[in-house]
């Protein structure tokens, strides 16, 4: 498949999957276009069942994504921003969807749908030089690709009505502190920072990888008991596994374990 704005390449030996916004001259900024690729590389993605994870970034050292396409946007009717808006949700929908981890590896500016689209995917790997915001309110607009929801949910209720009200932006290192990041590292080493996290799950039992993202994922929508009902039929499911019988014999017989899948 080849896309004219995104990058899609594979490696581990086709087990981790390097999605990459490709409109440097732009910022990497979402046009409907980009929107549309996205959602094509996800589904593709989504029925590759050798994938263990997917590390999502921008190209060049500016930007991860500065946000929706605003000279695109400027002209739209209100048909077209629906259509527009619809797409952009569905592509965040689409990203949190996905059964295997994914992490966004932001290595510049992630303003707006671009703050958004890292707000998406499981956590996020912020290079020094990372810079967040929901500067909307600029442009008349609140975020609209679910960043107020998210945002809330991952750094706390007064935090994001701070960035989500002023637009102001965050640096990394703040972005650490407040924990809508993971990690800072030195943007030199960004990729194969989340190459070596990508690599340490692939190493692990496929279906339990699968099972506890869905767990936690699920259980956070549900009070605590809901949650841990949940959680018990998921380990349940996971116990019946070759690779639950592998990974127990292995550990035993003090040898790595070979996980299959299944
Ligand atoms: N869209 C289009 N082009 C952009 C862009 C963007 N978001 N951000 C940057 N660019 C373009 C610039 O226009 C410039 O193009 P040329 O002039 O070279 O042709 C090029 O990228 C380089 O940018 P700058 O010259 O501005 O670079 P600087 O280093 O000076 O500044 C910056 C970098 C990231 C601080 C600045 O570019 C900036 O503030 N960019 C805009 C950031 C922003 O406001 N992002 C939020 C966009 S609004 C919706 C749902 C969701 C959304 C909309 C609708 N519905 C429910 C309907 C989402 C909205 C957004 O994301």
């Amino acid at each position: 498949m080849v896309y004219q704005n995104l990058i899609l390449e594979h490696a581990e030996n086709g087990t981790v999957a390097v999605l990459t916004v490709n409109r440097p001259k732009a910022l990497n900024a979402l046009n409907a276009e980009t929107l549309d690729e996205l959602l094509q590389a996800l589904a593709h993605i989504a029925a590759d069942s050798a994938l263990r994870a997917l590390l999502v970034t921008g190209a060049g050292d500016k930007a991860f994504i500065a946000g929706a396409d605003i000279a695109a946007m400027q002209n739209m009717n209100a048909l077209q921003a629906q259509n527009f808006s619809a797409k952009g949700q569905r592509v965040m929908q689409a990203i949190e969807a996905l059964a295997i981890p994914v992490i966004a590896l932001v290595n510049g500016y992630a303003l707006g749908g671009g703050c958004e689209l890292a707000l998406s995917c499981d956590w996020i790997i912020a290079s020094e030089r990372a810079v967040f915001g929901q500067p909307e309110v600029n442009l008349g607009i609140p975020p609209g690709f679910g960043g107020t929801q998210r945002l809330a949910r991952l750094v706390g209720r007064a935090r994001a009505l701070e960035l989500v009200t002023t637009g102001r932006q965050v640096k990394a290192e703040e972005a650490l502190r407040i924990g809508l990041v993971n990690a800072v590292v030195a943007a030199a080493q960004l990729t194969e920072n989340g190459l070596e996290t990508a690599r340490l799950i692939a190493a692990k039992a496929p279906v339990a990888v699968r099972v506890a993202k869905q767990a936690v994922h699920r259980g956070l929508d549900m009070d605590l008991a809901n949650g841990c009902v949940l959680e018990t039929s998921l380990f349940a499911f996971a116990f019946g596994t070759d690779d639950r019988k592998e990974g127990m014999t292995a550990f035993l017989a003090k040898r790595a374990p070979k996980f299959e899948g299944h």
